[in-house]
This record gives structure tokens, sequence and C-alpha cells, in this order.
């Protein structure tokens, strides 16, 4: 059965999202996601409607909400080898494509009844008591775990790449990957299923290993019970359990799975994911021609309440962030599309998982700052350290990974913020150059004075491995975001004469046009950033005043400044700014900015920045 509810959810989420946007504008930790807003186009709702969990083949635990590892279906359990372990070795896998395993998971992956409830994608959502049963589960863990104990664990999933992917071929050469994936506390099905998409969607002689870090979670269905399930189903040394003697956190988790590794190259994870089509061989193809490289997939969404699995055939996410670290999903520029749409994109962000790097190479570059806690600001800091130490980041347009949005089940023992800032400190202090450290102070001051212990071994790494400067980041790898003072005539926040009030972007962080308001003047540079550029441009954060629609009494917009319209325009003695083309001025009515006649004599036309750097 199909519900027809997701053109409803979506449109709910599209206007949360909108709404988290103006009002949350400040709001530090959040992410944001453009695919929200589109999905509301899409592959039409795939979800099914489950009565009882327990008529289906697979269901998972038996009675018990909390999922044993009891995962395989007693009467496959009886078929595996008459009940025996899996014997085959990792290597007999490896050289062997078509050797049976005697895991009928692994064996008969993709002769599934098509009718299994969430096979091929589909989400499953419970009616009754089981729903009020899920809703509670769901409340502990943020994402339906009943929903995944009555999915097939070998489930299908579509295949969500771009248009003449499949028509690829790949070499049967490519350096082998080990994916390090750390969890903490995984509701079992979930980090399963990864697993099996893992083993079932790989080509076996390119997948050396799988290494499960466990970060001491206190789940017991995690402890012995997860190794006897591994030890039994899948063919030795293939997966392996690592754990943490404390508690690390994601980035200490992941530098020990990487020690620990042994493929050419390392792919880092997330525990809550499904791998799409031939999701490994683009990234180790870039791999291949250069070490140096660093390809990322492309991440579609499989939705926390249901497990649908979701995309937007396609739609490429390109990452960026903004002066308060805020990180978000944006459009690429028409430069950035190489000879296909399937080549790589220079990619200026990359999201903490869902990336490949060369094993060696990522020993080379420094791995990752371990001075850092748990998770949070260290994808950005080696974004930064990839593009500036000699390396390249790219988004691979035929690599697509489905994850589960939502949050970490991590816990952060001194809050999110804390550690947030505290990692965002160390990048930054290492990175940054002092005039961009302070438009990152701009807005969270109390990291100003926050100690961050001892960061001399990055600053030494960076001095041996000779990384080039914060400004040329910004200049090649992510001129859209503006360095408010660099180039300019005049920056800082723009003040309307009349009316006192300061030219504002309501923190909006996408290149499609936007409004631009006028506010109460906080003179933080997040949203009441401006500058006007040696060039006449005039810049917000991440846009550009523009003027579309050339007519008395019409609105200026925000719009993308690399490929959008590059209005010009120029700031007089007395104040005024004059959209050069149109030849009128910036004004201000109780709507808000507006385009008049230009008259000198109206203060409303009078504007001024609060930094002027050539007069
Ligand atoms: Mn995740």
């Amino acid at each position: 059965m199909r519900l027809k509810i997701r053109y409803t959810l979506m449109s709910a989420t599209a206007v949360i999202l909108v709404i988290n946007l103006i009002i949350h504008r400040n709001a530090s930790t959040s992410t944001f996601t453009l695919l929200s807003l589109l999905s509301l186009e899409g592959e039409g709702e795939k979800v099914d409607l489950v009565r009882n969990r327990h008529q289906g083949r697979y269901h998972n635990n038996g009675t018990n909400h909390r999922a044993t590892l009891d995962l395989m279906p007693k009467h496959l359990r009886e078929i595996a080898i008459g009940g025996l372990p899996v014997t085959i070795t990792a290597e007999e896998f490896r050289k062997h494509p078509k050797m049976k395993t005697g895991n009928p998971l692994i064996d008969t992956y993709g002769e599934n009844d098509a009718f299994l409830s969430g096979e091929r994608g589909r989400g499953v959502t419970f009616v009754d008591k089981e729903k009020e049963a899920a809703m509670t589960l769901q409340r502990e863990f943020n994402i339906n775990v009943m929903a995944s104990d009555v999915i097939p664990l070998n489930r299908m999933v579509p295949d969500s790449r771009l248009d003449g992917c499949e028509k690829l071929t790949y070499d049967h050469d490519l350096p082998t990957a080990t994916v390090v994936l750390p969890f903490y506390n995984e509701w079992p099905s979930l980090l399963l299923r990864t697993v099996y998409s893992l083993v079932n969607r790989t080509p076996r002689h390119l997948l050396w290993e799988i290494l499960l870090i466990d970060d001491c979670s206190t789940m017991a269905e995690l402890g012995k019970p997860l190794d006897q399930y591994l030890q039994d189903f899948f063919p030795r040394d293939l997966v392996r359990v690592l754990r943490m003697p404390k508690r690390e956190g994601l980035i200490r988790a992941r530098m020990e799975g990487w020690k620990k590794s042994n493929g050419d190259v390392v792919v880092f994870f997330d525990s809550h994911m499904e791998v799409n089509i031939d999701w490994l061989q683009p990234l180790l193809t870039e791999i291949k021609k250069d070490r140096r490289t660093v390809p990322m997939s492309v991440l579609d969404y499989i939705n926390q309440d249901t497990l649908e699995y979701r995309f937007n055939r396609g739609y490429l996410n390109r990452y960026g962030f903004d002066w308060r670290l805020v990180f978000f999903e944006t459009f690429f520029r028409d430069d950035q599309i190489g000879p296909t749409p399937q080549s790589p994109r220079p990619g200026a962000m990359m999201v903490g998982a869902a990336f490949a790097i060369d094993r060696k190479y990522f020993g080379e570059l420094g791995g990752y700052d371990t001075g850092m806690k748990v998770w949070g600001g260290e994808n950005l800091e080696m974004a930064w350290r990839v593009w500036l130490c000699g390396g390249r980041l790219v988004h691979l347009p035929c690599s697509h990974l489905g994850h589960v949005a939502r949050a970490q089940p991590y816990i952060f023992p001194e809050g999110r913020r804390n550690i947030e800032m505290f990692n965002y400190k160390r990048a930054i202090l290492v990175w940054m150059e002092d005039q961009h450290k302070e438009f990152v102070y701009n807005y969270s001051p109390e990291m100003k004075g926050l100690d961050v212990g001892d960061v001399s071994d990055r600053l030494a790494l960076k001095e041996k491995l000779q990384c080039r400067n914060f400004t040329w980041y910004m200049d090649n790898v992510w001129p859209e975001l503006s360095v408010y003072n660099q180039d300019v005539q005049a920056w800082g926040s723009l003040v309307n004469k009349a009316s006192e009030k300061c030219a504002d972007n309501h923190g909006y962080l996408f290149q499609a046009p936007a409004d631009l308001y006028t506010d109460s003047c906080h003179f933080l540079y997040n949203t009441q950033g401006f500058s006007l550029a040696k060039s006449g441009l005039l810049r917000t954060t991440l846009q550009c005043v523009v003027v579309k629609e050339v007519i008395i009494g019409g609105r200026p917009k925000l719009e993308d400044c690399i490929t959008g319209p590059r209005d010009q325009w120029n700031h007089t003695k007395e104040g005024s700014l004059v959209h050069l083309s149109s030849k009128m001025c910036l004004d201000e009515d109780p709507n808000g900015p507006v385009m008049r006649s230009c008259d000198r004599n109206r203060t409303s036309q009078h504007w001024k920045f609060t930094h002027y750097v050539t007069r």
C-alpha cells in the first residue's frame, strides 16, 4: 500500500526550513539543507503501510523492541550452511566474485520479493498500536528504529545517480578500500544494513575490509552479540570491530580506524548509511589518477521517519560555509561543471563522512587534529588543509550514498556549542589570517578568549607541508563568501541616514534571488555585513545586491555574485548609492529598500558604511 502524504510532509518541511532561516538566523549550530526545499519534486511517494510488523519474512527481533542481534530470520539461519558459520575468508571472498558465502543475505542479494516492507528503498510506516510503539522508540533514538527492524537488511535501493552514470565503465585495477565506520550506540539493524549494503554493492575485489570502530557503546547488543554475528555471517576478517577503551568521539575513532586499516584507500563512513550502485569505483578512479585528490560522494537522504531512500534525480549537492562556520548546501557554478556532467566537480567544503582518501596521503597530510573533541569542525579543517597543502577536494556525481538525516546519537559532555567553539577555534588559529578570524569572532565573541590548548604541532605541520594561505583559499576555492574588507572602497554595516536602520540579508545562504531588507542595526556581519568592492559590486556575505526590475519602486534583490548579474554601484560624496546601469538610487520606504530616482536631498537615499577604505 502506498500513502500519498509526501507532498504535504515535504511542503511542511520546506515551510519550517524557511521559517527556521528567518527566525533562527542566528542559530549557529544548524545545518541548512537545500534539498529539503527541492524535495517538493521527486520520485513520488514510496512508503509501505505496515499493519503487523511480524508478518514480514525479514522481521528482525521477535517481540522485543530492543533489537537483539538475532537478525538473521530463522528459516534463513537454517539454510545458512546447515546453521554453521560462514567459513570463507576475506581473501577468498575478494578473489572469487561468484563464490557463495553461506549467508543468504549476501548470496541471494537482489532476489528479495519486491513487495517486502521497505524493499527497493521504500519507506515504512506503522498504524495503530505499533505506530505508538514506533514513535516512543523514535523519540529515544531520533529515528524510526522499528521501521529499520522490519526492512530487509539487504534491501535494494533505487539507482539515484545522474543520468549517464550507468553507462560509465571503470578499470578493474583500482586501489583497494578500507571502510572506517565509527559508531556509538547505533541501532543494530541500522548498523548492519550499512554493512550489508557495503558488502552487497561494492565490487568484492575492491573491498579490503570494513572496520567498525565502537566508541564505547553502552548497548549490550553491540558488544559480544555483534562480534558473534559478524563472525557467523561474514567472510572471516572482512568485517572487524575495534573497541575504543574509552569514549573518544568521532574524530579520534576515525583516526584509530585509519591506523588499523590495510586497504590502499580509506573511506570514512557513518553508521546509518546505504550505499548506491557502483558507489566506490568513481572515488577510487580519481585517487588512482592522483593520490592527492580527495573525492566525496553525493549524499542522498534516507528519511528518519520512514527510512525511505530519497533523492532528486540530477540534483548534486555542493557544500559551503559562512563566517559563522555554519555549513550549508549550495549549487555548483557553471564553470565548475567538467567536460561532462559526470566529471568531478571542485568542492569547497566537506561533510564529516562520505569521502575517500589515499591511506598514506591521509597520514602525510597529518590525519585529523586529535586535539579536537567529539566531532564538529573537523570537516572544515580537513577541507581547508586539503586545498591549502597541495591536494584537491572533488564531488563525484556518479558516487551516491544514502544517509539517514538525523543528529548523531553522539553525546557532547561539555555541550555541543562549546565543543564546536573549541574545535572551530583550533581550526581557525591554524589556518585563517587575522582579518578572517575577526569575522568569525564578530559572530562568536566568546571564542576569542577560549583556551583551546596548544596548536603548535598543527602549525608546524602547515610549515612542513608548505601550505598556502587562507586568502588563496578564499580567492580560488570559495570566492562566494565575501571577505568584507578585501579590495573594497567601504565595508561593515550599511546604515540608512533617515531610518537609522541597517541593510540586512536575513542570514540568507542560497544563490537564488532573495529580498534585501533593512532592520534595526546590530552590526553583526553575518546578516549586516556589506561591502562596496573596488569593482563596484555591492556585496553581502554570500550575495550581491542587484536590480532585477528596472522600474521606479522596484525592490533590489540579493543574488549570487559569481554567476549572477554583476551590477555596479557608485557611492557618492552625499552618501547616495547609485545603481550604475539604471541610474536609480537605493532608497528606503516602510517596506524596506526600494529603487527610486536619485534625489540628493532625500536623506532616505543617504547610506553610510561603518568603515571607509579609500576616502
Ligand atoms: Mn550521520
